[in-house]
This record gives structure tokens, sequence and C-alpha cells, in this order.
């Protein structure tokens, strides 16, 4: 598959089409995937999903079925983005459940940190068996003992590990997401749904088509299906933009979780430290067209998952429809620095995913620097040669300064169409 850029949407700024880019994709992968073995808009418990993702649902877990009876009694890795958040960490624990009934053992792991309060009581209080590998860790361990990686919730983009991996050789097999297609994929198992809200979804639907029949008096079930509700809430806003198969599908988590944990897990106070970047984001803010932009400086790898965070509360000023937060991450360990940036939109036809890759391009490789799937996305530009040197504050004042202007300016460019000179009349 190729990811074709489709900038049509850019070439009329400012940012507004009448067509959601979600339901192209949809018709796209419809037309694609037409079959017609199917027959019926029920799942097998009765639920209705709607005919278009009932039709993709089933086929999908059933191909899903098939590849993991190719693969029995194999290793696999399955490699989450570098911080993983509940959606990511909640699937990759039901892909692992799933792939037990098959003898298949997997180890879930991510190169980053958990950042976000939420994520590591979600890990603590589950008993969520992800692990963190850095790069030097990979090179301690033996890969020639894995069959296949399995990427979920992204298509590895975000993964530091992911080069690694590929030297070693082990193939792709399964890549389950929701993000518009990244680029070209070679995996033998593919289910991309950018018309899904949340990977929980899918995973939910692959639970429905019976892959894995959830039991109320295990709790290892329990605290999954409580992890799945947590990823599908948090990806959809507290369900606020969720659509009926989302819907559906916390509907059929219901029958399973347990309210309190979540609870608790949604109870998670934030630090110190992420306030602070949180008050950054408030004071350096510029509002122009309704777009929130912040750049909040240096901080602490641990701390990344601000950015985000101070994004969500960016956009709930009013006039503001969009807001983009972003700050150097500095890990400590490894000496690597890297520009990141989130987005958040409430704005319905701001496609976060086009709006990143437009504003900030590919890198040589022809790799982009960031994507996003509906009403949020994120960036990563890699420092290079300019990491480090930071214990001098004149030259790290002036680095920021540099990446401050260069990330702002490019996103102003998108943001008043009047300084762009490509759209001048
Ligand atoms: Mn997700």
């Amino acid at each position: 598959m190729q990811f074709k850029p489709s900038l049509t949407q850019f070439e009329s700024l400012p940012l507004t089409t009448d067509q959601t880019p979600d339901d192209a994709e949809v018709d796209r992968q419809l037309v694609d995937n037409s079959s017609k073995q199917y027959t019926q808009g029920l799942t097998s418990d009765g639920n209705s999903l709607g005919p278009r993702s009932n039709l993709l649902a089933h086929q999908k877990a059933e191909e899903f079925r098939q590849m993991l009876s190719g693969h029995r009694q194999e290793r696999q890795l399955v490699i989450l983005q570098d911080f993983p958040d509940p959606d990511a960490l909640s699937c990759a624990w039901t892909y692992q459940l799933i792939a037990q009934q098959y003898d298949i053992k997997c180890d879930i792991i991510y190169a980053g940190a958990l950042s976000h309060q939420e994520n590591i009581a979600l890990v603590r209080l589950t008993n969520l068996p992800a692990q963190r590998w850095t790069t030097q860790t990979l090179k301690s361990k033996d890969l020639s003992s894995y069959h296949g990686f399995v990427l979920i919730d992204s298509q590895g983009t975000t993964s530091n590990l992911l080069t690694a991996v590929q030297e070693a050789k082990i193939p792709l097999l399964v890549v389950i997401d929701h993000h518009n297609l990244q680029g070209e994929i070679t995996s033998e198992f593919v289910d991309i749904r950018p018309s899904a809200r949340a990977t929980a979804t899918i995973f939910t639907q692959y639970l429905q088509a019976g892959l894995l029949t959830l039991d109320s008096s295990i709790s290892q079930h329990v605290k999954c299906a409580t992890a799945l509700m947590h990823g599908l809430r948090s990806d959809t806003n507290r369900l606020m933009q969720a659509q009926e198969e989302d819907f559906m599908a916390a509907a059929y988590l219901s029958r399973f979780y347990d309210s309190q944990l979540l609870n608790a897990v949604l109870q998670a106070t934030r630090s110190k430290r992420v306030m602070d970047v949180i008050e950054r984001s408030l004071k350096n803010r510029i509002v122009q067209n309704n777009f929130s932009i912040a750049g909040v400086g240096y901080l602490r790898y641990d701390d990344r998952d601000a950015i985000p965070q101070a994004a969500d509360f960016l956009v709930t000023e009013d006039n503001v429809h969009t807001a983009v937060v972003y700050g150097i991450v500095h890990d400590e360990d490894e000496e690597l620095e890297v520009a990141i940036g989130s987005l958040r939109t409430s704005k319905l036809t701001l496609d976060p995913d086009e709006f990143i890759k437009e504003a900030f391009g590919q890198d040589r490789s022809g790799r982009f620097f960031g994507g996003g799937r509906t009403s949020a996305g994120g960036f990563e530009i890699p420092i290079g040669f300019l990491s480090g040197g930071n214990e001098n504050p004149a030259y790290a004042k002036m680095k920021w300064e540099v990446f401050d202007t260069q990330i702002k300016q490019k996103l102003l460019k998108l943001v008043n169409p009047k300084d762009n000179p490509i759209e001048s009349e």
C-alpha cells in the first residue's frame, strides 16, 4: 500500500471541507474490501454494528483468526509507540490474550516512558504486562527467538525500536491501527480503519466476533475489559467524539469492566512538573484565527505527556478550536533531544493528520514528522547534531528560540492564509 498525500484540503485554506476525511477513507476501504459473503448486519451475539462497519469487522476478524492459526507456538514482539497511551496499552494486552489461545507468546514493549499519570495508574492497577525496552535493552536481547513483530495503534512511525527490529530481520506480521495510512506497509495481516475512533473499538469487535470469550469471573479479563474501556474513552474524549460503533463497543465492554477500577485510574493526579508545563503553555500561548499555539521550552523525558495535556487544556478556551503545544524533550540516559508537539482540535473539518503533514513535511528519507487521527495529532522532529550542550544556558536559549520560531512560522503559514504567499489573491 502506498500513502498518497491528498493535500487538496489545504489548497482551499482555511482548512475547511464539506466532506469529512474519515468518511472518504471508509468508502475507499469498503470498495477495496467489498465481498459477496456479507449477508446480515448482526454480530454473533445480536449486536447491530451497522452494515458498513459490520462488513469490515467480520471479514477482518476471520482473517485475523486465520493468521493466528498459521503462527501457533511462535514468539512475537508487540511494539507500541514510544509513549504508549491507554488505547495502545489495552489493545496490546488484548492481542496478547487472544494470541495466547494459539500458544503464541507475546512481549509487549515500548521504548520511551509511561508519562501520563493515568497510564502509570492503569499499568499498576491492572498489572498490564507492558515492558520498557530502550534501544540499549534491545541490544542485550536475543532477538532471534522472535518469529515476528506486531504494531498496534501505530504504524511504527512513533517507535525508536523499529529500526533495530527490522535490522534483526524480524518480519512484520500484524498492523492493527486507526490512524490514517502512514506509508507503505508490508505485513501479513493489516487492519487499518481510520473510521474507528479508537483501536480499542476494533479489538472489542474482535472479541465480539468470538476471538476471545470474556469471562467476568476471570480477574484478568475484567481488568483487560476495563483497560479497553479506558482506551476507548480516552481516544474519544470521554465518548464525546464516539460514533455508533464505538458506543456499541463500549456497551459490550460494560458487561465486563470494573467501573471502580476505571474510576481509580481516572483519579490519578498530575505531578507538579506537569502542572508547571501547563502553566508555561498558558503564559506562552498566542491565539490567531482560533488556533492557540504555545511553545513550552525544555522538558524532561518522563514529563513528555505534559504536552498533550497542555494541548487538551488550551483547546478549551473560548474562541479556540485548535491547540498546538510543543517543546524539546531531553532524554538524559541517551543524550537525545527531540522537539515534540501535540495538536488537539474540536473543529470537525480539520484533519490533524493532513494538517501536521502539510505543516512540517517529510524528512530526507520521505518519512513524515508526524500525523494524527480524528481530533488529535502529534509530531516529533529530531534535534540531531544540535542535541546536548544545554549546560551552556546561552546556547540552550538560542537553540530553543530557533526551534520555537521555526515551528511557529510553519504553523502560522497554515493558520493565517494571508501570510501564505501561495494563497495570495
Ligand atoms: Mn488510538
